[in-house]
This record gives C-alpha cells, structure tokens and sequence, in this order.
C-alpha cells in the first residue's frame, strides 16, 4: 500500500477543527446569494483566490466576514453536514468539534438557531456513517471576559450538548490569565479545557493555559520548543498538542513546511497529532495535512499510524471507545 493509500485508508480522530473554518467558497456564495448578503467578490473563484494571509490576524478578518452568510438553522445544518461528509470519505471516525457562538450571537443570531443546525447535522451522521462528533464551545479571546461569562450563561441549556471549552482567535495580547476565572467556572460545570497557544503566542501563554486554565489539550502549542522545562513537561505529563501544519504554512508561523517541528516533537516523545484547523481557508482537510507532511518532512507509515492513535489517546472518547482505536 502507498503512504497516500495508508494516510487515506488510517482510522483518524480530528482534534482541531472550526467549524467556521470548514466554510467552502461554494456554500459561501449560496448562502449569500439566498440571504442577499452582499460579498467582496464577484465569483467563488474570487472567495478561493482571497485566500493569502500574512498572519493570524489576516485571517480572522476574512474567517468572520464569511460567517456572516450563515444565518438560519438550515445554514448551520448545511456547513456542519458538509463537513462531517467529507470525514466519512476521509476515514474520520471521531471529531471533536470547536464553534465560536460569540461570532454569531454578536451578530444577532441565537444560540439556538445555530446548535439545532449542529445537532441535527451530528445525529445524522452518526446515524449514516457511523462518525461520532463532540462540540467544543470556544470564547474569542479578543473580545472581553465579560463577554465569555455571558456566553456560558447562554449556552446553559446545551451544556449536556457540550464536551468542551477552548479559546481562539487573536493570540497575541490576549493571554490566557485574561480568562482564568471563566474557564474556572466552566471546569466547574464539568467541562473539559482546551485553549489555543505557542500559535503565534509565546511559550509563557503555555504555560498559562496549562497553570491558570487548567487545560486538557493545547490547541497547536508549537512554540513549546522555545523552553526546554516546558518541552520536559508536556512531554512528562503527555499533555497533548493538536498540531496543525497546513494552518502553520499558510498563517506565516513557518514559511517552508520543512521547517515544521512536528516530527521533532514526536520524536522527542510529546503527544501530538496532526489536525485542520480551518481547511477551507488553509488549502486541505485532514488527510492533505498528512500528504504535506510526508512531501517535506518525509514521514512514513510508522509515523502516520502512530499521529493517528495519538488523535485518539488525546481525545475526549470515553476509555472503552478508545481502545477500539489504539
Ligand atoms: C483560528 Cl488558526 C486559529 N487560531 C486562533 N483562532 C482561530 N479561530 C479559527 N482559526
Ligand atoms: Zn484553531
């Protein structure tokens, strides 16, 4: 079997995906189209090729603009269908689902049209393809803490609907002590932590998310290296990095993916795993980001299988369900 067949054929968990962030230019320019939402572009080629960024911030201004076409509960539907399809045909047996509501709800949309649209979208595909999927709530860290109280306040009546609280958007600026006792309150409801750090931030925002929040998984955390006590404890403590090599590339936090530090971190015994991101808006889904990483970094089958039981030693599965994986 090729590598290509090997990567294909894998059973994977996905660890690191925004939904948002799955947003194809297509559905992009029919949801427009449906709510006379008008777009700076003129075809769906003009969305694809807008897509260069020179930093994280880049981006996010181009990520929030999109999801201003999802408005109705079928919208969400749609984006969160299209999504967990193409994990069938990826191999993605388990995914563990990050939504940002305050993107929405600042908007004017209610929690409710958007987690009917998720769940009904997750019940279907666990129905039809067998693919199970957790949501992961995430607070923008750009916006104030008040701000994230209030948005646990509204997500009350889903809490059961929710396995996780993470914390994304701009890094840098906005540490993760900025929302210590809101994930305080969230652990005390039950909820496991995950937050984004050593993206663009630095290794101190690790080791805040680790201190302060408290956190079950880094989300990317590529920056470790640059400490040497904190590689120690992330590896002795088998925290784990959901790493996220085409998102890297394409937001300058590398400039060549043969720069990239995952093998070396694998190597040095660290528990990470290989995720997507935003695949629409970084060039590839989940199995594109492993081809990448076996064309510039050369990893081979050993190493494809050992990423993809990580993604389920470093998910949220119960035990039992674990075990069938690994
Ligand atoms: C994100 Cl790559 C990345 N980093 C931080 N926040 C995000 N939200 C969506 N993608
Ligand atoms: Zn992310």
């Amino acid at each position: 079997m090729s590598l290509i067949d090997t990567i294909k054929k894998t059973p994977k968990a996905e660890l690191h995906l925004h939904i948002e962030g799955s947003l194809t230019p297509e559905l992009m320019w029919d949801l427009a189209a449906k709510h006379s939402v008008s777009l700076p572009y003129n075809s769906v080629e003009e969305i694809a090729a807008a897509y260069n960024f020179s930093d994280l911030q880049s981006f996010l201004d181009l990520y929030y603009a999109g999801a201003g076409v999802l408005i109705d509960e079928d919208d969400f539907y749609q984006l969160m269908w299209a999504y967990l399809s193409r994990c069938h045909e990826e191999n993605i047996v388990h995914t563990e689902i990050m939504f940002d509501p305050q993107t929405h709800t600042e908007r004017g949309i209610e929690f409710a049209t958007f987690m009917a649209g998720f769940l009904r979208a997750m019940k279907d595909a666990e129905e039809q393809f067998g693919i199970s999927s957790y949501l992961i709530m995430s607070f923008l860290r750009h916006l104030p803490e008040s701000s994230a109280f209030a948005t646990l306040e509204q997500a009350k009546p889903y809490f059961s609907d929710i396995h996780a609280v993470g914390l994304d958007s701009s890094e840098l600026g906005h540490p993760p002590s900025k929302f210590e006792r809101v994930f305080k309150q969230a652990k005390q409801h039950g909820f496991k932590i995950v937050a984004h750090a050593g993206e663009e931030g630095p290794a101190s925002y690790i080791w805040e998310a680790i201190n302060l929040l408290e956190v079950d998984r880094i989300d990317h955390g590529v920056r470790c290296q640059e400490d040497a006590e904190l590689m120690t404890y992330l590896k002795e403590k088998q925290i784990p990095l959901t790493v996220c090599p085409l998102s890297n590339l394409k937001l300058c936090v590398i400039d060549d993916m043969k720069q990239h530090n995952i093998l070396t971190l694998l190597e040095e015994g660290l528990l990470v795993t290989v995720n997507s991101d935003d695949p629409t808006y970084f060039g590839g889904f989940l199995n594109d980001n492993f081809i990448a990483l076996s064309e510039s970094l050369g990893i081979n089958e050993e190493h494809v299988k050992a990423l993809a039981k990580n993604s389920f030693i470093a998910s949220f599965l119960p035990e039992d369900k674990k075990r069938q994986y690994i």
